[in-house]
Parts: C-alpha cells; structure tokens; sequence
C-alpha cells in the first residue's frame, strides 16, 4: 500500500519546531491539531477528524467539554492554588462528593496518573507495617506482566517493557510479577507472608487492551479478602465511564481496596488524578507524611466536579457500553484478512493487525488519518480505538465505514 504522506508546509512547519526544541520522547502521527470539539478534532489546514484515542482516555467527556471548560473559566477568575498550607473553599466540596460518588471514606488528591500510583503503592506499603504487621522494608506488591502504571523510576522498576526501562537502572525492589488473569499464579503468590498489595489494571491499555476473563475480578477480590492483601485497581485508564460501568471492577461488581483515578477525572482540561480509600488504610499517612504541590488545588476541585458530573447526567456509561457493543460488531462485520482480532469493553477497544508487513498498524494509521479518523498503534501490531463516550450511533457507523475503506487499501 502506498502511504501517502502529503504533508503541507504550514503543518510540517510546526513538527520541525518540536523537533528542533523539543525533547524526542515520542513519534506522533504527521497531524498537528490546533481544536477540539466533542468527537471532533481540527488540524492547522482545518480538516477535521474523529478522535479515536481520546487523549489516552482523558477526553472521555469529549474535548472541551463546556460544562467543564466553564467550571474551569469560572475559577480560573477566583483561585487557583493555595497550597495545602492553607484551607480552600472547595477540597472538602470536592472530597466530599468525590469519595460519595464511589463509595470510600477519603480521598487523597494529587496531579498526574503516576503520582496517584505511587501515592497508592506509599498507602500500601505503610498499612502493611503498621496495620498488617509486615517487618519494616519486607513489604512485597504483586504487579502483572504486561503492565502500565507510568514513568516514574519506581513504577518502572515493576514494568515488563524494555523500552519503558531500558538503562534506567538501578531500579526499586519490592514487587513481583506474575502473568495478568491467572488466578492461580495469583494465589501461589500470596503464600509469602510478606505481600502486602496486588496492583493491576482491571483492562491492560498499553499491552493493547487486554481483557480478563470473566470472574477475575471476583475472584481477585476473594484472593485479597482471604490472604489480607490489598486489591489495588488502576482504573486510571479502564475507569470514569470507559468500559461501559462506571469503573471496570464495576462489571463484576467487586471493591477495591484502593481505588487509583487520574486522565479523565478532569475530562482532559488539566492534570487531575486520585487515590480513594477507607480510614483503616488512609489515616496511616499522619501530617508531613506525604504530599504534593498542586494537589487538591483549588482549580482541579471545580474542574473534578464537573468532570465527574457530566459523566452521570450525561449517561456516558451506557452510551459507552451500547455505542462499544455497535462498534465491535461493525468492525467484525468488515471482514477484513488484516483484522486477527477485535477486542475490548465499552469504548476501550482494539483491533490487532495480522500482514507480512511490520509496519502495517502504523501504515492503517495514516490511511486512517488521510481518511479522517486518528487512532496510533501500540506495541506494533495493535491498534486502540478509544473515542470520546459521546459518540453516538451514526458517527460509529460513519467511522466504521472510515477504517473499512482504510483497510481497503493496506
Ligand atoms: C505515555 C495508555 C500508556 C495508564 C495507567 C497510569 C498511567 C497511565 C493504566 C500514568 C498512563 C498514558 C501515558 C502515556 C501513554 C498512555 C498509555 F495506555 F494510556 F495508552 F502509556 F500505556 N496507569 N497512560 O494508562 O498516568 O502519569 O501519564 O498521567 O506515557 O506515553 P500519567
């Protein structure tokens, strides 16, 4: 297939400047993208696309939300930061409605998903000690190959990827990793007295939408219960409305004991993330123990609320649920020899490609691209379609027919 590359002047005047200032950390899609409305983003020669990876899932809400973006404006104009040397009007607001709205009894704010990740391994570690018993520095936390759960040098230390951590070293101690839904590498795993947590992503997004087997995170939770180890979810990506429920634990209707949030929390306005969890586990973090510049700030407790709002007046659960259900059956309705596989829940979505070219995923990508939708592979061979959870029938439809005329030309 011939990718045609045709890119304007004007648009590859703006890639030349990342590349000439910026840091090289990443290879975007030939695109540079100046608005964003709902579905809808617009590049600089104003063509528009259908955003099918919804800012890694932070853009569940759709981009621009304006119920958000007003909260935004609106305290924008009043505060902003206070720190936390100092009380604001609104993070007990935002605690309050936060930890009701998925049932916990503290919240502890912070900025990015990692952050939020490292906040939880902190609260786990902790507990063990001082409420389980563990000896000081034994503490294990059981993670799953295959993982995510950031950049942070401790949160690599626990990856499987070599190119997340690659001459990185030397890395943190402390964790095991065992394959993701086997529950009876899980269990041969809590028989050393020493693990104090399980941390996992309900749906693995980076290894390529990983999806469990039904009865995992049940059976997960029975697991924890019964060797007193706390069941970490990172729904940072899987959570708010992705996946069809409100949380992916949601569809087996299990608990964690912590419970991690961060991307959509603020519907992609601004770096929002949280960690919930009961007393018995929070209040082991006294005073001075733990913090965090601009966590709580003011400015993400109005923008947090809205966020979280407009997910349930807006139903975006179900819309997610039944406009992903849609999804998967049109894709495999397509046929197409270079699909192997359609996976996913809700809008969390991938398709696997299978061609003798190992740049076919990233080939589709442009053609995509040319066509008018934006997805970027991950891992190669797989391609996530994670679009804002309000599109709706007929655009599904429209984009379905976008990627079948795609793969026409691959
Ligand atoms: C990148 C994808 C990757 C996450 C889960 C924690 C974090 C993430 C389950 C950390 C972040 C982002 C990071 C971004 C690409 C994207 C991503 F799966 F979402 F596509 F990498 F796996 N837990 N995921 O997915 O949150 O600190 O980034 O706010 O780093 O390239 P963060």
């Amino acid at each position: 297939m011939q990718s045609t590359l045709n890119i304007s002047a004007s648009t590859q005047s703006f890639i030349d400047l990342e590349e000439a200032h910026g840091a090289h950390n990443y290879h975007p899609l030939p695109v540079v993208l100046n608005r964003g409305e709902g579905v809808f983003v617009w590049d600089v020669e104003g063509k528009r696309y259908y955003d099918f990876l919804s800012g890694y899932s932070a853009v569940n809400q759709g981009h621009c939300h304006p119920v958000i973006v007003g909260a935004l404006l609106e305290q924008a104009q009043k505060l902003t930061l206070t720190s936390r040397a100092f009380h604001s009007n609104l993070l007990g607001e935002y605690e309050k409605y936060i930890t009701e709205y998925f049932g916990y009894d503290k919240v502890l704010p912070m900025n990015t998903g990692v952050e939020a990740v490292e906040t939880a391994i902190k609260l786990c570690r902790k507990w063990s000690y001082e409420v389980k018993g563990i000896q000081p520095n034994l503490a294990k936390i059981i993670v799953c190959n295959e993982n995510f759960h950031g950049r942070t040098i401790n949160v690599i230390s626990f990856s499987s990827d070599p190119s997340a951590k690659n001459n990185y070293g030397p890395f943190l101690m402390g964790y095991e990793s065992i394959p993701f839904n086997d529950l009876v590498a899980l269990e041969a795993a809590f028989q050393d007295k020493n693990v104090a947590g399980f941390l996992f992503e309900p749906i693995q997004g980076e290894a390529g939408v990983v999806v469990p087997d039904e009865g995992y995170y049940k059976g997960v939770r029975d697991l924890c219960t019964e060797y007193n180890v706390l069941m970490i979810a990172d729904e940072i990506q899987s959570g708010l409305a992705r996946t069809g429920k409100m949380l992916a634990c949601d569809h087996e209707h299990v608990r964690p004991d912590i419970l991690i949030l961060g991307k959509a929390l603020s519907g992609g306005v601004l770096p929002v993330s949280a960690v919930l969890c009961d007393d018995e586990i929070m209040l082991t973090i006294k005073p001075g123990e733990h913090g965090s510049t601009y966590g709580g700030n003011p400015l993400a407790c109005a923008v947090a609320i809205a966020a979280l709002r407009v997910l349930k007046d807006e139903n975006m659960a179900a819309n997610a649920e039944a406009m992903g259900k849609l999804l998967r059956e049109e894709l495999n309705k397509i046929n197409s020899p270079f699909i192997k596989t359609v996976r996913g829940k809700g809008l969390l979505n991938a398709i696997v490609i299978q061609h003798s070219d190992p740049e076919a995923a990233w080939k589709l990508c442009l053609e995509l691209k040319e066509n008018g939708l934006l997805a970027k592979p991950t891992h190669g061979d797989k391609i996530r379609f994670a679009p804002p959870l309000v599109i709706n029938r007929e655009q599904i439809l429209d984009c379905v027919a976008l990627i079948g005329k795609s793969l026409a030309a691959l």
